[in-house]
Formats: C-alpha cells, sequence, structure tokens
C-alpha cells in the first residue's frame, strides 16, 4: 500500500517487520565529497542494525566517485549472496556541467542495474546546490538521507506492513 510519508526518516518503527535475520545488504559509497557519504553510510549502516541487521550481514565497497557507483552496484547485485544493494553518494553543484552529467548517468545506471538483477538498489545520492544543503541531509536539520536509503532497502523487500 502506498505510504503518506514524504520523509522515510519519520517512519515509525512499528510499521517495519524486523525480521531481516536472511536478508543481505550491500552499501556502495562514493569516496568523493567522503565528509558527507561517511555520515550517509553510517546512518544507513546504524539504521539496519537498528532493524536487526547484524555486521556480517552487510557487505561494504568503496568507489571513487559517484560516477563509478553503478558498476559499484552491479558488482554487489551480480551475485546471488545480496538481497538490495544501498549506493550512497553525494554530488555538489559546481561551476562546470560535471554535475548534470554525473547526476544523470548515476541514476541511469543504478535503474538499470535494478532492472537487470531483478533487485532493489537504492538511490541515496544527493544533489545539492552546496556544502551545507548537503550537511543538512547527512545527519543535520533535514535528517539523514543514509537512514532513508537503508529504509527504502527494507521496504522494498516486503518488509513494510502499513
Ligand atoms: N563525484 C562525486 O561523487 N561528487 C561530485 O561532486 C563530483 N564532482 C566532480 C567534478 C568534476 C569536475 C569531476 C571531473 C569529477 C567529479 N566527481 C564527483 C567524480 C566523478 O564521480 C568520477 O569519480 C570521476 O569523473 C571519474 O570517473
Amino acid at each position: 500500500m502506498a505510504s503518506s510519508l514524504k520523509n522515510l526518516s519519520e517512519y515509525t518503527q512499528k510499521n517495519l517487520n524486523t525480521n531481516l535475520t536472511d536478508k543481505r545488504f550491500g552499501i556502495v559509497v562514493a569516496e568523493w565529497n567522503e565528509a558527507i557519504t561517511g555520515k550517509l553510510m553510517e546512518g544507513a549502516i546504524n539504521t539496519l542494525k537498528k532493524h536487526g541487521v547484524k555486521d556480517n550481514q552487510i557487505v561494504i565497497h568503496t568507489v571513487p566517485g559517484s560516477f563509478e557507483l553503478s558498476l559499484g552496484a552491479q558488482w554487489l547485485a551480480q551475485g546471488d549472496d545480496l538481497d538490495a544493494v544501498i549506493c550512497l553518494g553525494c554530488i555538489i553543484q559546481g561551476e562546470t556541467r560535471h554535475f548534470d552529467f554525473i547526476a544523470h548517468a548515476v541514476a541511469q545506471g543504478i535503474t538499470q542495474v535494478s532492472l537487470k538483477y531483478d533487485k532493489p538498489v537504492i538511490f541515496g545520492v544527493l544533489t545539492p546546490d552546496n556544502q551545507q544543503q548537503a550537511l543538512d541531509r547527512a545527519g543535520g536539520k533535514h535528517g539523514n538521507k543514509g537512514d532513508e536509503a537503508a529504509i527504502t532497502a527494507i521496504k522494498m523487500l516486503g518488509f513494510w506492513e502499513d
């Protein structure tokens, strides 16, 4: 059923079945803007753990930048051992058009990997105008989009019960 939530950080834990003991999650995280992506990763891991996922159910893979997230996701998604992959990156609007090319490519790439392997591959990529907007969404006043990416992965695995 559709959720009326606009911000997944505001989900209530009672909506989630926490029986995730047999599920395994991949996290691909971009090193570019590491101060932000590290916080996104922290949020995603904490949220998975809050729902009973153990360290040995999480595989973490780093890639240099957001552009490489798609291939990193493919490497993780193509095996049978992971049920969902969470991609985390931060592309900050700069003075050149790189922002548009990278953001578009990674959105397309992640979609393709998800459809090709028939698995949730979650788009946890921030596209802020500046560093402050990024911080606001990486544990700041707008929550942590890493948390939301983890909740999205759990929901897509069919554990949402509202
Ligand atoms: N990667 C990011 O994850 N976030 C960025 O904001 C970002 N900005 C970039 C700006 C320029 C001018 C270039 C050349 C690369 C940037 N990258 C960024 C890295 C990109 O995702 C990728 O790692 C490199 O282009 C190598 O394929």
